[in-house]
Order: C-alpha cells, then sequence, then structure tokens
C-alpha cells in the first residue's frame, strides 16, 4: 500500500474515501466507484487520485508525436448526427483525393520529419477497398519509416462488408499493403439508447468491440476513444469505460485512451453546450482511474485546447497528441485551436507544467532527431 500518498490525500467528500482506499492498495474500482467520481464535486480530489496513479506508471514522462493527419474524403453514407464532417455523395462540398493528391499532402509538413501519419475518413459508398490498399502502399512505397495508423474499426467493417470479406481477411490485406496499427476512433459511446440518438448509421458498440478484438488477435495495436459531452448520462460513459476495460482484459491490444468532448457546432446537435473544462479534466481523471489496464491515456489538445491539454498533463494524462499539421473533423465542427503544433510548442506545455517530454513513435518508442530525421529506439 502506498502509505504516504494516502496520508497526503484530502478530500471534502466521504464518498471519494473509499474509492481512494481501492486507489492506494491498487484495487480495481467498480462501476459504483467510477460512478462516485463523477458525481464529486471534488475535483481536485479526484485528478489527486488521477494524477498519483499517472506518477506510478509514468512518473513525469509525457509523451508527444510527430504525426500527420490525412483525411482522404468526407464522403460517408452514416449521416450521423454528431458529425461536422462527412457529407452525402453529390454534396458540393464532398470531396475525395485522387490517390496522387492524398500522397502530395502526406509529404506536406513532412519537414518535421513525422513519424506517423494517422489516416481516417468517410465511408464512401463506391471508393473500391483496392482504393485504400493502393493508398497505403503508395505511402509505404514514398515514406517507408512512417508509421501507418489508419481507418477506424467502423471504416474497417464497412470495407469488410463492401468487399464481401471477413473483417479478418481486410485486416489482413491492409497489414500487407502497410497498415502497421488502428486509431481509437468511432466508438463514440457503446450504449444503444445513446447510439442509436448520435450515430444510427454506424456499426453498433459490439461490432466496434469485436471488429478492435479480430485487430488485436492478428497482432495489431490500436486505440480507443469514447465521444462525452452530448446526451450521454454519467451511467454510458462509465458502461463505456468498463467495456473497454473488459476487451483489454481479454486482448492487451490498446494501448491509448483519448477521450473526445463533443463539438456541436455544424452538427444536427447544435443546440447542445459546448463542454465546460472541468468537464474536460474530470473525464481525463477518471480514465485515469477506472482503465487501469491502459497503459496511456491521451490529452488531444485538437479538441481541448492546448491550455486545457496542458493541465490534463497534472490530471492523468501522459501523452500529447501532436503536430498533427492539418486537422478537419473538428474545425468543420467549430474548433478554433489551430491546425497543428510544432514540436517545439508541444514540449514547451509539458515542460511548463513540469513535466519531461518525451518524443515517442506510435508504439511508444523514443524517438531522437538530427535536425529533420529520426531514429527509433527499439
Ligand atoms: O470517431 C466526430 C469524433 C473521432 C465530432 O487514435 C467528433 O490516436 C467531437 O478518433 N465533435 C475521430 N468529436 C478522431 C479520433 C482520434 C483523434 C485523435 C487521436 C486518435 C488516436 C483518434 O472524432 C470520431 C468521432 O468520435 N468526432 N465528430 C464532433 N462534432
Amino acid at each position: 500500500m502506498d502509505t504516504s500518498a494516502r496520508a497526503d490525500f484530502r478530500t471534502y467528500d466521504r464518498r471519494l474515501e473509499p474509492v481512494a482506499a481501492k486507489v492506494f492498495t491498487q484495487e480495481r474500482l467498480d462501476e459504483a466507484d467510477a460512478l462516485a467520481l463523477y458525481a464529486s464535486h471534488d475535483v481536485l480530489a479526484v485528478g489527486w487520485l488521477a494524477n498519483h496513479v499517472r506518477e506510478r506508471l509514468h512518473g513525469d514522462v509525457t509523451y508527444f508525436n510527430v504525426n500527420r493527419h490525412i483525411n482522404p474524403t468526407n464522403v460517408c453514407v452514416a449521416a450521423c448526427k454528431l458529425c461536422a464532417f462527412g457529407r452525402k455523395k453529390g454534396d458540393p462540398a464532398g470531396y475525395t483525393m485522387a490517390l496522387e493528391e492524398a500522397w502530395q499532402t502526406a509529404a506536406s509538413g513532412y519537414s518535421e520529419a513525422v513519424t506517423e501519419f494517422h489516416i481516417v475518413g468517410g465511408l464512401h459508398p463506391d471508393l473500391p477497398f483496392e482504393f485504400f490498399l493502393d493508398l497505403v502502399r503508395g505511402l509505404k512505397e514514398r515514406f517507408p519509416r512512417v508509421h501507418i495508423k489508419a481507418f477506424t474499426m467502423v471504416e474497417i467493417a464497412y470495407l469488410a462488408r463492401r468487399a464481401k470479406i471477413s473483417v479478418e481477411q481486410t485486416l489482413l490485406k491492409l497489414r500487407e499493403a502497410g497498415v502497421d496499427s488502428m486509431p481509437g476512433g468511432g466508438a463514440e459511446i457503446f450504449a444503444p439508447r445513446v447510439r442509436s440518438i448520435i450515430c444510427d448509421h454506424k456499426i453498433d458498440g459490439q461490432e466496434w468491440l469485436e471488429t478492435a478484438r479480430t485487430a488485436h488477435r492478428l497482432g495489431f495495436k490500436s486505440n480507443a476513444t469514447m465521444l462525452y459531452g452530448h446526451i450521454e448520462n454519467d451511467a454510458d460513459r462509465v458502461d463505456h469505460l468498463l467495456k473497454l476495460r473488459a476487451l483489454q482484459e481479454d486482448t492487451g491490444g490498446f494501448q491509448t485512451f483519448i477521450p473526445l468532448a463533443f463539438h456541436p457546432q455544424n452538427t444536427p446537435l447544435g443546440h447542445l453546450p459546448v463542454t465546460t473544462g472541468l468537464t474536460d479534466i474530470r473525464q481525463i481523471a477518471v480514465s485515469r482511474l477506472v482503465l487501469d489496464n491502459f497503459p496511456h491515456i491521451k490529452a488531444y489538445w485538437q479538441m481541448l485546447t492546448p491550455k486545457i491539454a496542458q493541465i490534463a498533463l497534472r490530471f492523468g494524462a501522459d501523452d500529447l497528441d501532436g503536430t498533427v499539421i492539418e486537422e478537419k473533423i473538428y474545425h468543420d465542427a467549430g474548433a478554433t485551436t489551430p491546425q497543428g503544433l510544432t514540436r517545439k510548442e508541444l514540449c514547451r506545455l509539458i515542460t511548463e507544467a513540469g513535466r519531461v517530454p518525451i518524443e515517442r513513435d506510435t508504439l511508444y518508442h523514443a524517438v531522437t532527431r538530427t535536425e529533420d530525421s529520426f531514429m527509433v529506439a527499439v
């Protein structure tokens, strides 16, 4: 038991005391504990506990990465109420990159020698599976040292359906083409009541989890997200976290959890208010405490703003993503954050939070640099 931390812990919320006792003895938190963390007004105490766990796992180390997002198309058969990015086929605001254009997009911003391409997009009704395989093959040929983190579980399930092959075969073909791992998007909220309202055209939560399970079985690492701050309640959030924790118990394939705050602007849910800073910070902290088998909790500054993301580094987060360079999904939904940050700016945010910045590749190996090139320490 961590007796010195226990002696230092203070809260005015008695409901937190039994939860804190479990944190100090490293006992797994249950549903009631998670609900108590969400219900507590003592957000500083919740954050203190999360920071304690974060420091137990990572000390002061804070990871960041030099990545580039690529969104090859915004044309999407789904019409999710949560989304401001997707466009129906034929919409004048729809776009689909030609392969050459996608490869050129990847090269722009390459001056910082990105170590990761993060590729996600709409569920296009006409683009064949071969297009995506060619896209990835072309990227690997041109940038053989860059890790390709591509396609959400939703996209993978859709590609499988369109190609009339299994998810496993789809994943194997993607791997052959050059996909190295998967991002965490499309998880949203698993609870069917909420999912049927915010994204009823997407695969259900069970299928998202099963697709991730298959990817992990084949040896892929992936991330997981949760979209919060819309019509879900605390019980829905807890349900989502516990389902992810249970799958991680089986597969160990998740690397990072990324809570994503809902941006309502330009979506059919535009009447909803944006999340507040305390909600964002609490979500980071609860995630760190409940997801005890997830190695990393990521503060995605594009969504949180750099200021809140920096504070998150003392409330449970150990990872600050990333240089990004060009972001469409949140900016279509009203985000006012910059399109990208430089390595130097990320390091400043981390250092001024009293943490030690470590550049990582997608699989959390440390990266060392000489000017524009990089070396990955295995
Ligand atoms: O799946 C869409 C969300 C996700 C909105 O794995 C919205 O490293 C808020 O998954 N307001 C895509 N969120 C982003 C994503 C991600 C981001 C950074 C890192 C990683 C990673 C993954 O964005 C979607 C959806 O959940 N989203 N629209 C919106 N209006």
